[in-house]
């Protein structure tokens, strides 16, 4: 048995390990029709705590190299994933050419809206390495029943207890601290608490902090950052249920953005989640709630040198409340198993720009709005002829709607009249979508053959639909245009075909898959000055105002996204094995001759690894290719190739002392990161407008303390 794999690559072992997941989490109940789980469409990265003797096909693991703060960088190791990388903690992962939130993103299965316009603090930014316990990313599509997500879907699990044998109480805990060298930065956090055969109660914290991070030529200034976590769980069982609460507070100081024109000043947010699960005799209930509240400030003229004119400094304020709950019923019937669910999300948002040096100057941007959604959804699992199979559906009702825009004297008559017009728009919107979702997938010998086929739908965000003020604020797009929204957009759809096995035999493994998504409606800027509306000069005097002379405006467009990826193993020898991950994603509009935008570059890895029972050690090759499929729409860039030496290692000392060490970048070699987006910090080591470099070599130390 192979206890320790340096880089989780191996979705075999991953499949069975989330099996063995879901069944831990969810005692005492065990999946009605295990086999015919759809796990073999997920990924999943432990990053701590598997119970010592719990399950066959143990993986340890403290073993994935945690090179940055951003655990979203986790993510992005996996074939068809890559890091949109706006700033320390504001990473997106990009799954399969798509990105921000055409990926849904979940923690605790919690479903959120972020408080940024421009994602300073996209969904990862709520998940802080010292306390995730594992990352679930379902490949290529998720099913219907994780909500709706136009392509894949990821859904990451904080620590948490875990129920003890007996009525005695017994302490618990699960601890990490890491420190990094290209930052200086340290991190240190987990969960401490009491739990019984019954009860669970436990704290969570973390805190870190980090300055800027060095590369070859010296600091990627505004890359520094700072987040602190508390909370309070607790949990109770009985034989036929499970109820568990928890509380979350975030805190996030000063941390920089270097691609975007500001700094988040603060991002306080607190978060709360209530589920219960009970067994109606063959059936199972499930009922979640969850509620968030995120409050942010963020200006371009403390962190960074400020604007050298009084009348460009910026603060702006946003919040984002979310509501969320879903009650789902999973139930045999006949030889098949079906769940049928509701679920349903409302939230409240509001962003204001101000001049911290002019009272006069306000200006609600997105002002009051509210995006309410309601679904329902069934999904049957079976087996026919020897074939697993899942058929979904879901219907969702959408509502949105914007409050008036105020504005303060100080504001400039262009856009005072923009406020104006807005005002008098309609501004509600409601519609209908509907999502399918078939999956097919059968073991033969040594091979799993996986089929899917899927319609899913992603409808506009509030900037997308209702940014009347031409800004930078473009959901983290970081491209250096100003961009507007459009009241009349519609939803975009996509409908994708996926093929792929998994081979797993004594000598290797390898997992490969193609998939084509064709995507309707795609929702892409384009030149507002081709668009034929009598507004558009004030948008465009505005916008130049604003910085930006050719701004773009959220158009639906058609794009379709094709690609394969994989990832692979071989075993040389009983301790000796190679394995990586390979990627290649194109993505193109189908109405124009050009490529989307921010598409992440081929990418092949391979690493030696060397296996013992108490340690192991690897050395990785990352080879980037060169990305010169850009989008000329978005004044998109192209970068060189480039390739990246890293070594890991990991001591296992005893069953609750894990300790590991890296070095990333070697070489200390000076690259441009295609998904990093472009420099606008004056007076930084990187010049003004330079595509951000990557990270120089980073030496990376982990020690995981746990009795779980
Ligand atoms: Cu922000």
């Amino acid at each position: 048995m192979k206890t320790y794999l340096p880089l989780r690559v191996n979705p075999a072992r991953k499949a069975l390990l989330c099996t063995s997941l879901i069944g831990l989490q969810f005692l005492p109940h065990a999946p009605v029709l295990a086999e015919a789980s759809n796990t073999v469409f997920e990924d999943v990265i432990v990053v701590t705590g598997i119970r010592e003797g719990s399950i066959s096909n143990q993986i340890h693991p403290d073993n994935e190299a945690l090179v940055a703060p951003d655990a979203a960088s986790l993510v992005a190791r996996l074939p068809g994933a890559g890091l949109i990388n706006n700033g320390s903690l504001s990473g997106q992962v990009q799954y399969r050419g798509a990105f921000g939130s055409r990926v849904s993103t979940k923690i605790n299965n919690q479903s959120f809206h972020s408080g940024g316009p421009n994602l300073m603090d996209p969904p990862m930014h709520y998940a802080p390495p010292t306390l995730i316990d594992s990352i679930t990313v379902h490949r290529g599509t998720s099913s219907v029943d994780f909500g709706p997500s136009l392509v894949g879907g990821l859904n990451t699990n904080l620590k948490d207890l875990d129920f003890t044998t007996g009525s005695t109480f017994k302490p618990q805990y699960d601890l990490t601290a890491i420190g990094r060298s290209a930052d200086d930065s340290y991190a240190v956090g987990g969960i401490v608490g009491i739990t019984n055969d019954q009860f669970k109660i436990s704290a969570l914290f973390s805190q870190e902090e980090g300055s800027d991070q060095r590369f070859a030529d010296g600091d990627i200034d505004n890359t520094f950052h700072e987040r602190a976590v508390f909370g309070l769980s607790a949990g109770y069982q009985t034989d036929l249920s499970e109820l568990s609460i928890s509380v979350r507070r975030h805190e996030t100081d000063p941390t920089g953005n270097p691609p975007f024109a500001m700094d988040i000043q603060l991002v306080e947010s607190d978060f709360f989640t209530t589920n219960y699960r009970r067994q109606l005799g063959d059936a199972t209930l499930k009922l979640a709630l969850g509620y968030s509240d995120i409050y942010h400030e963020m200006n371009n003229n403390q962190y960074r040198p400020a604007p050298p004119s009084n009348t460009r400094y910026r603060e702006t304020h946003a919040a984002a409340e979310t509501r969320s709950a879903s009650l789902a019923l999973e139930f045999p019937l006949h030889s098949a198993n079906l769940e049928v669910g509701v679920d349903f999300n409302n939230a409240d948002m509001n962003v204001v720009i101000t001049n911290p040096l002019n009272s006069g100057f306000f200006v609600n941007n997105l002002p009051d709005i509210n995006i309410k959604r309601a679904g329902i959804y069934a999904d049957l699992a079976s087996e026919v002829l020897s074939w697993n199979y899942s058929l979904g559906a879901r219907v969702d009702s959408h509502e949105s709607s914007a409050g008036n825009a105020s504005k303060g004297p100080a504001v400039p008559l262009g856009a005072q009249l923009l406020a104006i017009a807005f005002n008098q728009s309609d501004r509600d919107w409601d519609g209908e979508t509907f999502d399918v979702v078939a999956r097919m997938w059968k073991k033969y010998g040594a091979f799993t053959y996986r089929f899917s086929l899927a319609s899913k739908n992603r409808t506009p965000g509030y900037l997308e639909r209702y940014a009347w003020l031409p800004t930078a604020a473009s959901a983290g797009l970081a491209d250096g245009n100003n961009y507007v929204g459009d009241l009349a957009l519609k939803p975009e759809t996509a409908n994708s075909l996926e093929v792929g096995f998994d081979f797993e035999s004594d000598r290797g493994w390898i997992k490969p898959t193609v998939y084509y998504q064709q995507i309707d409606d795609y929702i892409q800027g384009t030149p507002v000055s081709s668009q034929p509306r009598e507004i558009i000069s004030l948008i465009e005097i505005v916008s130049t105002g604003n910085g930006d002379s050719t701004p773009l405006r959220f158009t639906n467009v058609d794009a379709e996204i094709y690609g394969i990826d994989a990832d692979y193993g071989y075993y040389l020898s009983s301790h000796w094995r190679l394995q990586g991950v390979v990627s290649v994603v194109r993505g193109e509009r189908r109405d124009i001759n050009d490529d989307l935008y921010r598409i992440t570059p081929d990418k092949f890895s391979m690493s030696l690894v060397f296996e013992q029972s108490t340690w192991s050690a690897s050395a990785e090759t990352i080879f980037i290719a060169d990305q010169d499929r850009v989008s000329d729409t978005n004044s998109e860039i192209a970068t060189d190739g480039y390739e990246l030496f890293n070594l890991f290692a990991t001591w296992r000392f005893n069953p609750k002392i894990t300790f590991s060490a890296g070095v990333e970048n070697v070489f200390d070699k000076e690259y441009e990161n295609h998904l990093g987006g472009y420099n606008r910090v004056r007076n930084s080591d990187v010049g003004l407008g330079e595509r951000l470099p990557g990270v120089g070599r980073n030496i990376h130390v982990r020690f995981h303390y746990n009795n779980r």
